[in-house]
């Protein structure tokens, strides 16, 4: 039994939506970003960014996101949501699992937190910034299923997927959101009349951007 702590829409949507996929057994706790309660003390003691998700497992709390979502793919191994050590794809796979944890989940985080990185009074250059990397990236995307790939590794639907989806879905209010980019777009409406997707949606309460 996983137990998870998440907020509506953030972080943790990828691996509350994995877990409704795979029919694991989890317990749901809201950790309301809003209110401040990824900063209590308890939480703390879980999760020390003061951050959601926090995914516990066999007793132990776990944080970040992309790996979560890898660990589980590998402790439910036959559910084939990750290619396998020494599979073709599996270079394709770590290289863009990093891409988005390390490129485009930062420049999120300065999009939404602009006043982090440095400071307030540069707020509108950090937001341009991370605006440009994110408008790269979904260019990148974009051109990654040009070519008629149905998922971000072909035809097998892997955790890469959860995290592009949920990353895409927080640039719904962007100037240029991820679906203004055809491919990508038509991507993000196969994944959108996913099932589990919609059940995630409808679990957390989220009723924007799931109708298209
Ligand atoms: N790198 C972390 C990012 C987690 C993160 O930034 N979570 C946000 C919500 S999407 C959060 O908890 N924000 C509240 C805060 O920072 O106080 C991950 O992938 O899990």
């Amino acid at each position: 039994m996983y137990k998870l702590y998440y907020s509506p829409g953030t972080a943790a949507l990828a691996v509350h939506w994995m877990l409704i996929e795979m029919n694991a057994p989890f317990e749901l706790v809201l950790i309301d970003i809003e209110k401040g309660a990824q900063k209590s003390a308890d939480y703390l003691k879980l999760n020390p960014d003061g951050r959601v998700p926090t995914l516990v497992v066999d007793g132990a709390p776990h944080f970040e996101c992309p790996a979560l979502l890898m660990l589980l793919a590998e402790r439910h191994s036959e559910a084939g949501f990750a290619p396998a050590i020494g599979a073709p794809e599996r270079a394709d796979y770590l290289q863009w699992m990093f891409y988005c944890a390390n490129t485009l989940q930062p420049a999120f985080r300065n999009w939404f937190y602009p006043d982090e990185a440095a400071g307030a009074e540069n707020a509108t250059a950090t937001k341009a910034r991370a605006r440009a990397i994110l408008e790269d990236g979904f260019a990148r995307l974009d051109a990654r299923f040009g070519g008629g790939r149905q998922f971000m590794l072909g035809s097998q639907l892997t955790v890469l997927d959860f995290l592009v989806t949920m990353l895409t879905r927080w640039s719904r209010n962007m100037p240029k959101p991820a679906t203004a980019w055809p491919h990508l777009g038509a991507y993000i409406d196969r994944m959108r009349a996913m099932p589990s997707l919609r059940e995630v949606h409808k679990r957390e309460g989220l009723t924007d951007w799931i109708g298209g």
